[in-house]
């Protein structure tokens, strides 16, 4: 579903409040068109030839000014309160980082996890600290009612929790370039021995690449892994599998061109992931934080994925 109805804790506190407001809205709504037409009717000129001046009534005063202002009142209580459930993780909450760039989103778990949807168990509070490699985005999740400002330089928190197993969109809310809208991933919840047993085969797959090769260690850590399998596995990003030595066809500034993928080919991917885009794909590769002797490394690696 494009916008899904609200679900989690979130979801259901955010309701509550928008409903309050919208039932107040609209009875007043009712009331006042009511006694408009009413008093239209009511002292029309044939009825009420001769206008008169009404001059203070003490009780009519006071009603119009104490029940709005208990209900808006009210109004603000249940915002307040909201407010606050929404911005006050439990302690027992399970920890994610997001690094946000242009143009994806990366989640991180406490065992080294990497992945590019959000992947959480149901039941269970999840809070998100986030933060931008570049430009400022908005990490929005219509579903659960949450949506948080992700800026460069400071980590921003989010909680919500899941009720319900499915699979939830998440959107990014702030024009952050060219390909802002397509900077959109998913919060998959699962049941809580499905993720337990995902949970654990990304920490095996972790400890597995312990031994390897810096080259291969550096893809896991810096998370390529999450974009791109070294299998035939389909990610956001092709496969890397045999990649070196076959011809690729790219677009360079929106042009097909034909290119080996030699060592230049894969430098370039790496320094300039946008300069040449491999077709059919979209341009979200992001700038990796590499040092030069990193960038060796996975040249070398990836070379070896036959
Ligand atoms: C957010 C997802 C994402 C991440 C993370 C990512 N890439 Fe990519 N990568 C892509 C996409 C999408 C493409 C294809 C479009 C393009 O060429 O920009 C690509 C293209 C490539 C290519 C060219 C592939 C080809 O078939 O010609 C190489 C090489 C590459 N990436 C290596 C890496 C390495 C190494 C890392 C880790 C430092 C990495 N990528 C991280 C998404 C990603
Ligand atoms: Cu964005």
């Amino acid at each position: 579903m494009f916008i899904s109805w609200a679900t989690g804790l979130s979801g259901g506190v955010v309701d509550q409040v928008f409903f309050y407001i919208l039932a107040i809205t609209i009875f007043l709504l009712g009331l006042i068109t009511f006694l408009m037409v009413y008093f239209v009717i009511r002292y029309r000129k044939e009825r009420n030839p001769r206008p008169s001046d009404v001059h203070e009534n003490i009780w009519l005063e006071i009603i119009w000014t104490v029940i709005p202002t208990l209900l808006v009142l009210t109004m603000f209580y249940y915002g307040m309160t909201g407010f606050n459930f929404l911005k006050k993780a439990p302690a027992d909450a399970m920890k994610v980082k997001v690094v946000a760039r242009q143009w994806s989103w990366l989640f991180e778990y406490e065992n080294g996890i990497k992945t590019t949807e959000l992947m959480v168990p149901v039941g269970k509070p999840v809070k998100l600290s986030l933060t931008s490699q570049d430009v400022i985005h908005g990490f929005y999740a219509p579903a659960f009612r949450v949506k948080q400002d992700v800026v460069p330089g400071m980590t921003n928190t989010l909680w919500f929790q899941p009720t319900e197993v499915g699979s939830f969109d998440v959107f990014c809310t702030q024009y952050c370039g060219l390909q802002h809208a397509t900077m959109s991933t998913k919060i998959v919840v699962l049941p809580t021995e499905e993720f337990r047993q995902w949970y654990q085969k990304g920490k095996e797959e972790i400890e597995a690449t312990k031994g390897k090769p810096r080259g291969a260690q550096l893809f896991q850590e810096k998370g390529c892994i999450v974009c791109h399998s070294i299998d035939d596995t389909p990610r956001a990003g092709p496969t890397l599998k045999g990649l070196f030595g076959k011809n690729v066809t790219v677009m360079i500034e929106g042009k097909e061109q034909n290119l080996l993928a030699d060592e230049r080919y894969l430098r370039k991917s790496l320094l300039e992931p946008n300069a040449e885009v491999v077709k059919g794909y979209p341009p979200i590769m992001p700038l990796g934080d590499l040092k030069e002797e990193e960038i060796n490394e996975l040249i070398n690696y990836m070379k070896e994925l036959k």
